[in-house]
């Protein structure tokens, strides 16, 4: 992006000692600072990239060895994964082809005392190849004492789109011995550490080793009881059957390039999304609303 280009977006949407856009190693970021929070969203992405509510640590994780670089998602965050979660077929990018394009900034603005930001993408000549459908989709962040992200995917074009689609989210955790999820109990999971093997939860899900798991058909609140932090963090979904938890643990880990080796003990992933058996169909014309709101309590365990 040219420096012009950064200035006219910056008169365009900043809004003075709120927001305003920098590049971060090539990488358009908005920095965001409210009474109630801060917070960066990336756009290359529509990337979430932290979120830190006034009186609490940073609530989401970003690697320490995260790459900013074009065409490359930063680990940590909420990557958009669209229009599929998981492993792309033929040789096609894992979750989908959105968390490496730059997105357009659509809107900055207060909706009472929350800040609105609205970010989206549409379908081009290259996506097409990849994927033959047009779309609009949009993330809206809307900034408060709670972090709430809204995609919407919209089908601008003649035949059904079918999806399956994520806000990966990393969370910043004390430690991942020493944490625990609730919400999930007596749900299906597909277990991706051991052949997709079908399990039901029981109780908390609590972390030992390498841990990756679809829970599927479960619209439920999920809470992390993050011990060391004394914290709890709840997320909250709507327009979303399945919640994915992942962990990569020490020698998953030990194979990213953007993540320090010891870095899994303080990051965990409680995704919102539709996966496997979850898909969405939207027809021309129509949307669909994913939603996710992420709370944060003091206090690891209720009075
Ligand atoms: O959501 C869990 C997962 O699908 C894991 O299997 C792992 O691949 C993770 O996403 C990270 O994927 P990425 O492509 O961002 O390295």
């Amino acid at each position: 992006m040219t420096k012009q280009e950064l200035a006219v977006l910056n008169e365009e949407f900043g809004m003075i000692s709120t927001l305003d856009i920098r590049e971060v190693s090539g990488v358009p970021v908005i920095f965001v600072s409210t009474p109630d929070a801060h917070a960066r969203i990336a756009l290359q992405g529509g990337q979430v990239l932290s979120w830190q509510p006034a009186g609490h640590s940073a609530v989401l994780w970003t690697s320490k060895a995260a790459v900013y670089q074009t065409g490359r998602g930063v680990r940590g965050g909420v990557p958009v994964c669209w229009p599929w979660f998981g492993a792309g077929d033929g040789g096609k990018p894992a979750h989908g082809f959105v968390r490496t394009r730059m997105w357009q900034l659509r809107e900055t603005n207060w909706l009472g005392d929350q800040l609105i930001i609205r970010l989206g993408i549409q379908d081009d000549e290259e996506t097409r190849k990849i994927w033959n459908h047009s779309f609009d989709l949009e993330l809206q962040v809307i900034l408060g004492r709670t972090l709430v992200m809204r995609l919407v995917s919209r089908n601008t074009g003649s035949q059904s789109m079918t999806l399956t689609e994520g806000l990966h989210t990393y969370f910043n955790i004390g430690d991942i011995a020493n944490t625990e999820v609730t919400g999930l109990a007596r749900t299906l999971y597909l277990d991706k550490v051991h052949d997709m093997d079908r399990h039901i939860q029981s109780g908390a899900v609590s972390f030992t080793g390498e841990t990756d798991r679809v829970y599927l058909d479960t619209d439920s609140i999920c809470v992390i009881h993050d011990r060391e932090h004394d914290r709890r963090i709840g997320i909250r979904k709507s327009g979303s059957l399945s919640t994915v938890i992942w962990n990569p643990w020490r020698d998953k880990a030990a194979g990213f390039t953007d993540m320090q080796p010891d870095e899994y003990k303080q990051m965990l992933c409680v995704e919102t999304c539709n996966a496997a058996s979850n898909q969405v169909v939207v027809d021309p014309g129509k949307q669909h609303v994913m939603e996710a709101e992420i709370l944060v309590e003091a206090g690891t365990t209720r009075p």
